[in-house]
């Protein structure tokens, strides 16, 4: 039987026909999709400014961001393919099944903070094959993909052919909304951190100072998944959150918020590095580590990084 042409792009199909992955790789995603509804819905019905109180029925109602790792938990049991995973929402990397083929990185919900002023938030995931993430390097990522729940909620992955927008419709079901997401080498927006650093970080503050004479564009929410993902639907721009006295190195941890976002914005032909070097290449020595992150059009992050030299 001929299959039918195609008149949707499923998340689950363009894995098989585009993305080319092995099963177990495309049923992993899938499954971390699934996980990312369950989120979205959470999202939209826990009455926002009560998440971690008592709803009206009386029930403990967990905070989102322990609800969410719960759900990311859930389902990465579920497949049987993950050996280890590190979440922002935990301390230590936790094993599950030693023989699995893949261990995953990742932040169930980045930028919780937000959550009662109805901004928009996500969820960062990567994934390692193998059964560990720790003496690993970003490039090694066999896949990587947010979730950004804002007015709509879309899926962004890339398995290193490309980068792939999908948004969930109406029955629940993450349909192809771009492909090949691209980034262009100059920028317009900027989209900078950890300002609290511009005092002490000269080189910061030359760059700050630089697109404010520039009347560069200010884009900056507070949530990465949201300031990032505006760069990859502008296709140009550039985020930055680098280190000063609060955070020496910078805010961002490297294994579940700076390195899956690094393989996205490569593979939109963007680069991503922690002013020395390529947050690709960076060695991941413990769960919580930090990194400086300088990541977007490739011009625009040269320029600051001769600045903060
Ligand atoms: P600042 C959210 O908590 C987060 O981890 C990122 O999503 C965001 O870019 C950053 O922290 C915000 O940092 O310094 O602006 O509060």
């Amino acid at each position: 039987m001929k299959i039918p042409a195609r008149t949707r792009s499923s998340l689950n199909r363009h894995l098989f026909d585009d993305a080319q992955v092995p099963d177990a790789l495309r049923h992993l995603l899938v499954d971390i999709s699934r996980a990312a509804k369950y989120i979205s819905y959470a999202i939209q019905t826990t009455e926002a400014g009560l998440a971690g109180a008592v709803n009206q029925f009386g029930e403990e109602q967990q905070k989102l961001d322990v609800l969410s790792d719960d759900i990311v938990r859930e389902f990465l049991c579920e497949n049987h393919l993950v050996s280890t995973y590190v979440s922002e929402e935990q301390k230590e990397v936790i094993e599950l099944e030693a023989n699995a083929p893949y261990s995953v990185v990742f932040d169930p919900l980045d930028g919780s903070s937000l959550i009662e002023a109805n901004f928009a938030i996500g969820s960062i995931f990567g994934v390692y094959e193998g059964n560990t993430v720790l003496g690993r390097k970003p490039k090694e990522q066999v896949g990587a993909l947010y979730v950004l729940y804002g007015p709509r909620t879309v899926l962004v992955y890339t398995t290193g052919k490309g980068v792939h927008m999908f948004i969930l419709n109406d029955v629940g079901e993450f349909i192809l909304l771009e492909e090949n997401m691209g980034v262009a080498d100059d920028a317009k927006n900027y989209s900078p951190g950890n300002l609290r650093a511009l005092d002490e970080n000269p080189g910061y503050r030359k760059a700050m100072d630089r697109w404010l004479t520039e009347h560069m564009t200010l884009r900056y929410s507070g949530c990465m998944v949201a300031d990032i993902h505006h760069i990859l639907s502008k296709g140009q721009g550039v985020f930055t959150n680098v280190g000063g006295s609060k955070y020496p190195e910078g805010k961002l941890r490297l294994p579940f918020e700076c390195g899956p976002f690094a393989f996205l914005m490569e593979q939109a032909g963007g680069t991503a590095t922690d002013g020395t070097q390529p947050i690709m290449e960076k060695t991941i020595q413990s769960v919580d580590q930090r990194t400086p992150l300088i990541i977007g059009s490739k011009n625009e992050v040269e320029r600051i990084v001769a600045m903060m030299q």
